[in-house]
């Protein structure tokens, strides 16, 4: 029987309302808000007690995204306005039970908003859809995992099965997951890192040695220069701010690079300071570079080129010993700026002339330089040579392996980074299969396994049957959702494992299971004693987590509980690894961590308190992993869209109100945009020319290869963008993203640079 599925939900228009995009982030009215959205969903007590712990030593870790923790925690609060959101959508009060499902099927609820099936609350048992049913019902734990050992013992290879991973989950739990995947026999491992700092991660390997940033925390005090490029702080990682906030007042500089002047980047009043709070704020950027849609490469090319005929007046602006001793290709480099035209870098960039020097002015002089960055950077065509050309200015500047400065991709979910270091990579390891061949004592599947983009089409060609998701939202979450949703449709099985309903569970497999698990900040306990987990921040560091408020129901399991169970019903007990002890002790996970992981070692005792950072080769100046023992310049070419005179280059952004595909709120407060979700932010210039009104209701297509995707009923919106540029949210338009176009290397869909056309509805 096949289901009567909607993918898009209720398109319907709410009552959008427009106001000025506001002057500054956060400020009294984020501590309001977060409050507002905390006593809602969790009622007041529960909000007390859980944000007190937040962040704290003691305590969990915010469930929202991986920015660190100070070394020094303040006494009261240390979360911000969104991870208090956060918070609430994983603690509400709200249940998804047997009745529930009962009352709604599932073609019911996939005719709701994103919104409405996320804000359905908490699921409090496992569920199970039948082939013939459009109704979840009740399974008992051990009849869901003996159903799934069953299928992926039918398949005919272990490459049909694929084992999706969202960032939330532990590093305890991601390193059960990766080595049962392994044990059962194949690589397979998607993540969401491959849609989000996948590019940041080859472009460092490549050109200094390591997938990751070099700053830690304090750097921020000490730097002279903050560059924050593709990133909108204010909404996304808000307690980024107070370490801008420092840097201000130690007297450095913040030059931010975006199409779109965002409000955090602007100014801040720091809710956790009294001065901040109720006074005017502090200015955070000193040069905002608006520039175009996936033009960064020749922005820096520009500001390269600049600073080099500088450097050629006065020795000093680059760091010449450094270069010399540190890294390799700078002749290449000189060389192949030769090519470029300053005046056709500067126009292409968008970027006026005399913000570019106000730019150069600075870099010439100052030597401590931090490169933030994030998606804007990652999810484009070019996202590896984006962050290439960040590493190129920082290199030049010798802003490496030094108090203040260095690489800082902000990353997304709160343990992406650590799941990646425990283990969950599509990438073949050698090191890491011959370590766990020594201590667990089984072979490691040595053929690469697909990663998000490509495992999709294998599921739609029917080459993958089983689609295993610990945590996440796959349908939603990547390119294309139309195909993605008849690629898991088409599945013998999905099984999600999930604290809270979303899309996927709708668009699901023949067969499917929705397996209910504890939540960061719910108490995990094992024969009445509390555990704790641990997780790898932004920076590198490993702390322990210990969530502490009553868990939604009696009847969830932990992610290693639930991994084990699934284990031991498919090896029934023929398996060198013995599942169910190490399911249930975290502290004997971390010790097989720290054998098959070297840099992990000493992790029980380590992990306690503050924690303590990976080794990182960037921090020491050793390059010796690379091409002569150096860190490498990297010679980028300029991205090229071609775009003919009715397209555009769209970006799918975040709204303040939203966790990536869990929607908090329909408000996007700092850009002014409220009640509404499907709009458009195009230039007012553009809105004439085109012919358009502002408040037009518009449908939306790409054509990719021949195929046109199509998303309809947005309203336009005028707004600061540059020309030819348009914003809208993510997931909402997601349609229109093509499933087989990626970044270079990485894979990472092109979700900030989608070339769309633009229809008036019924014209
Ligand atoms: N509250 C909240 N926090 C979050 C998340 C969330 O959804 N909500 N998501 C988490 C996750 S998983 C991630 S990965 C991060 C995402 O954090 P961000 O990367 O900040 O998120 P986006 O909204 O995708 O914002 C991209 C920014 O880049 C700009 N931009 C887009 N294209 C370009 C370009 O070509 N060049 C330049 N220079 N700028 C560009 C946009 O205008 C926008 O300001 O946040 C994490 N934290
Ligand atoms: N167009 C477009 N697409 C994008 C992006 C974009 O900028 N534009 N950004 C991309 C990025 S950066 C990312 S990271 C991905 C995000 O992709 P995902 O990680 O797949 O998506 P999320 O929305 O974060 O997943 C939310 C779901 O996770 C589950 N969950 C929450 N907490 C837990 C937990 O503790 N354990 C378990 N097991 N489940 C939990 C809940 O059921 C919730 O519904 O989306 C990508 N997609
Ligand atoms: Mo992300």
């Amino acid at each position: 029987m096949k289901r009567n599925i909607s993918i898009t939900g209720n398109t319907n228009f709410s009552d959008l309302q427009l106001k000025e995009p506001a002057k500054y982030a956060a400020g009294t009215k984020a501590v309001k808000v977060a409050l507002q959205h905390a006593f809602k969903e969790m009622g007041v007590s529960k909000s007390v007690k859980g944000l007190a712990q937040m962040n704290q030593k003691e305590g969990f870790d915010c469930p929202g995204c991986a920015w660190p923790d100070p070394e020094k925690p303040s006494k009261v609060a240390e979360y911000c306005e969104n991870g208090a959101k956060a918070l609430a959508e994983e603690a509400t009060n709200k249940k998804v039970d047997a009745a529930f499902f009962s009352k709604y099927s599932v073609e019911e609820i996939s005719n709701w908003t994103d919104y409405e099936i996320g804000k359905s609350g908490r699921i409090t048992e496992p569920m199970v859809l039948y082939p013939n049913s459009i109704h979840y019902q009740p399974i008992a734990w051990e009849d869901a995992y003996r159903l799934i050992a069953k299928q992926l013992k039918n398949l005919n290879h272990p490459d049909e099965a694929i084992f999706y991973t969202s960032g939330r989950s532990s590093n305890e739990a991601a390193f059960l997951y990766g080595l049962f995947i392994r044990a059962f026999g194949t690589n397979n491992m998607p993540d969401c890192s491959n849609m989000c700092h996948e590019s940041s991660g080859f472009a460092l390997k490549e050109t200094l040695g390591i997938g990751k940033g070099s700053v830690k925390l304090e750097d921020f005090d000490k730097a002279d220069v903050v560059m924050v490029i593709g990133q909108n702080p204010g909404t996304n990682h808000p307690r980024m701010l107070t370490a801008l906030q420092k840097c201000k007042e130690n007297g450095g500089k913040v030059i931010s690079v975006n199409p779109l002047e965002e409000a955090g980047l602007i100014r801040f009043k720091n809710p956790q300071e009294i001065k901040g709070a109720l006074l005017g704020g502090e200015a955070i950027t000193d040069i905002h570079l608006r520039v175009k849609i996936n033009e960064d490469v020749a922005l820096l090319k520009a500001i390269i080129k600049k600073l080099a005929l500088l450097d050629a007046l006065n020795q000093n602006v680059f760091d010449h010993k450094f270069i010399e001793k540190h890294t390799n290709g700078y002749d290449s480099l000189m060389d192949h700026l030769k090519d470029y035209d300053l005046a056709d870098l500067i126009q292409q960039s968008g970027v006026d002339e005399t913000h570019i020097d106000e730019a150069v002015s600075i870099l010439a002089k100052k030597e401590k330089i931090i490169i933030c960055w994030a998606m804007g950077l990652t999810q484009h065509k070019n996202g590896v040579e984006n962050i290439k050309e960040c590493v190129n200015l920082l290199l030049l500047k010798g802003s490496l392996g030094k108090p203040g400065a260095g690489t800082c991709p902000v990353r997304g979910h709160s343990n992406v980074q650590g799941d990646r270091s425990v283990g969950i990579m599509h990438h073949v390891s050698e090191q890491l299969n011959t370590a766990i061949k020594n201590v667990f004592g089984f072979d490691c599947p040595n053929k690469e396994g697909l990663d998000t983009v490509k495992a999709i089409p294998a599921m739609h060609e029917g080459k993958a049957k089983v689609f295993f998701a610990l945590g996440g939202n796959f349908v939603s979450a990547v390119a294309d959702t139309n195909y993605a949703a008849q690629a898991l449709q088409k599945c013998d099985l999905t099984v999600q494992v999930s604290t809270k309903l979303n899309r996927s569970h709708t668009t699901a497999g023949k067969t499917a299971l929705i397996l209910p698990t504890l939540g960061r900040s719910e108490f995990d306990t094992s024969k009445g004693k509390a555990r704790f987990f641990t997780v790898e921040n932004s920076m590198g560091k490993v702390h322990q987590s210990k969530g502490l408020l009553t868990p939604a129901s009696k009847n969830l399991k932990s992610e290693p509980e639930i991994i084990g169970g699934i284990a031991e019903a498919y090896f029934e007990g023929n398996h060198p690894v013995d599942w169910l002890s190490l399911s249930k002790d975290y502290a004997l996970i971390r010790e097989k961590i720290a054998a098959v992981i070297p840099s992990f070692k000493g992790i029980n005792t380590k992990s306690k308190g503050s924690g303590f950072y990976l080794p990182n080769n960037v921090r020491d100046l050793n390059f010796s992993m690379l091409p002569n023992n150096k860190a490498q310049f990297s010679n980028c070419e300029l991205p090229n869209h071609n775009l003919k005179e009715d397209e555009f280059l769209m970006m799918t952004i975040r709204s303040h109100d939203q966790f990536n595909t869990t929607i908090y709120g329909m408000n996007d407060r700092y850009r002014g945009i409220y009640n509404e979700r499907r709009v458009i932010l195009m230039n007012p210039n553009d809105i004439e020319t085109f012919g358009f009104q502002p408040l037009d209701i518009v449908n939306l297509t790409s054509t990719y290869d021949g195929v046109t995707r199509h998303a309809e009923n947005f309203k336009l919106i005028s707004y600061d963008i540059p020309k030819g540029n348009v914003a809208s949210y993510f997931p909402e338009t997601n349609v229109l993203v093509p499933y087989n176009h990626y970044a270079d290397k990485s894979n990472t869909p092109i979700s900030k640079s989608v070339v769309v056309r633009i229809f008036k509805k019924n014209a």
